[in-house]
């Protein structure tokens, strides 16, 4: 098969950072991307707000219920389904695989059952033998975004990430929210093909359904920047609509893998090359600083530590926004001392959100210090190297700066 030009980009990029040790993470993200699209592999995954039915769809597409469906929120874990002879895998956090029978998944994956992940389950595999996953399709149902359960809007925006194409799931039992207007407003950009199914219309006569559509349509064309979007109207109770769905996600598999996974790729690419890119700036400005004034502004960021641990001990709730907070303190006091962008991902909250516990906040506030500190112990580390390593150290990393730079201008614009 001929090789694609942004499968050259993604290798030249990785080529690039698999050396540079402040890009250990984006080097990382670079080859597993390079593997994906050396094996033609694409990944579709069901996303939605809690309870639109996602875990049902995913069953009605695969023909095979392999998912655990309820009245109350079920899925807490990303669930990948694979093409195979049916078997199941549950992962944890510390490493165990473990296989367990179908009957028993609702244990690992069901928020009642399995409460704030006590059992420690990073992610459930499935396989199944439907047709739908041949070809290395990889199938995944994700944790409702904006349930009030900790992380899975987190855990949907990272998996939004990692998605060629997109099921963004509505329903017609409740208009499109607040909730789903903000997730694909910040996430348009991260998937290269959207299907936006439109689900439970077995509860709706003809001409609600048409309401629904039409109100739909024109909000999500506003919303993606675009003339059209493509809809599919389903019940995933009946099997109304899901053949087109299928047929859709399956044609464009066969026609247009190459396009969408070209998409998909150059997204990914410019994410991983914005991040890579940050990464040296910071670097290289505080490499650039004299040595005791480096010191002077360590010694602050470990005061503004120490004074933000003792603020958030005496906190009793509201621990989404007060994390934002600190996020939002450091990233400042790090463009102040250092005169650079340090930048954190802050959560958006609603009052249904909130559901961080003391326990997590704390846990959460003291990472945020650990990261910064780990960055800025590298940095220290290169101040003891002698001048000449430092020199040439700056000037490669302004080199390769340049290069990524110009790969990602070469790359196709992004919708605003
Ligand atoms: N009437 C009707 N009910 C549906 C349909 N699809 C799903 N449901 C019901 O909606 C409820 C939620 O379904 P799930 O598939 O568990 O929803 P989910 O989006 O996976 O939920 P979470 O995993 O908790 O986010 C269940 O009671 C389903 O029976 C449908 O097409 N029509
Ligand atoms: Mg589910």
């Amino acid at each position: 098969m001929k090789e694609s030009e942004t499968l050259k980009k993604v290798t030249y990029v990785y080529d690039l950072l698999k050396d540079e040790e402040a890009c250990i993470n984006q080097a990382r993200v670079a080859g597993a991307l390079k593997e994906k699209m050396e094996n033609n592999n694409l990944t579709v995954s069901i996303i939605g707000q809690f309870k639109r039915g996602k875990s049902t769809l995913g069953n009605a597409i695969l023909g095979d219920k392999v998912l655990p469906v309820g009245i109350v929120p079920i899925t807490s874990a990303v669930t990948k389904i694979l093409y195979g002879e049916r078997r199941a895998e549950v992962r944890f956090n510390n490493g165990v695989i473990e296989p367990i029978e179908f009957e028993r998944l609702s244990e690992f994956i069901s928020e009642q059952e399995n409460q704030n992940n006590k059992l420690g389950v990073s992610s459930v595999v499935l396989h199944s033998p439907s047709k739908f996953l041949k070809n290395g399709l990889e199938f995944v149902d994700t944790p409702g975004v904006g349930s009030f359960h900790k992380n899975n809007t987190e855990v949907a925006y990272q998996y939004m990430k990692e998605s060629d194409a997109v099921i963004f799931l509505l329903s017609v039992d409740s208009p499109i929210n607040e909730i789903e207007i903000e997730f694909l407003r910040r996430t348009k950009n991260f998937a290269a093909k959207f299907y936006f199914a439109v689900n439970k219309i077995d509860i709706v006569d003809a001409e609600d359904l048409k309401a629904y559509m039409d109100y739909c349509r024109k909000l999500l064309c506003q919303l993606m920047g675009t003339d059209t979007v493509n809809m599919f109207p389903v019940s995933a109770k009946t099997g109304e609509g899901i053949k087109e769905l299928e047929k859709a996600v399956l044609t464009d598999r066969k026609k247009a893998t190459d396009e969408i996974l070209e998409g998909s790729a150059a997204l990914k690419l410019r994410d991983i090359i914005d991040s890579a890119i940050n990464q040296l700036g910071f670097y290289r400005k505080a490499m650039s600083m004299e040595y005791a004034e480096l010191d002077k502004r360590f010694d602050a960021i470990e005061e503004l530590a120490a004074g933000m641990k003792e603020e958030a001990e005496g906190c009793s709730g509201g621990f989404e926004i007060k994390l934002n907070e600190i996020k939002l303190k450091v990233a400042e006091e790090v463009q102040e001392l250092f005169e650079m962008e340090y930048l954190y991902e802050i959560e958006e909250t609603t009052a249904f959100g909130m559901s961080m516990t003391k326990e997590e906040f704390l846990q959460k506030a003291a990472q945020v210090f650990d990261d910064l500190k780990t960055s800025l112990n590298s940095i220290l580390l290169y101040r003891e190297e002698n001048a000449y390593i430092v020199i040439r150290r700056i000037a490669n990393t302004n080199l390769l700066a340049k290069r990524l730079r110009e790969v990602k201008r070469s790359l196709p614009g992004l919708s605003e």
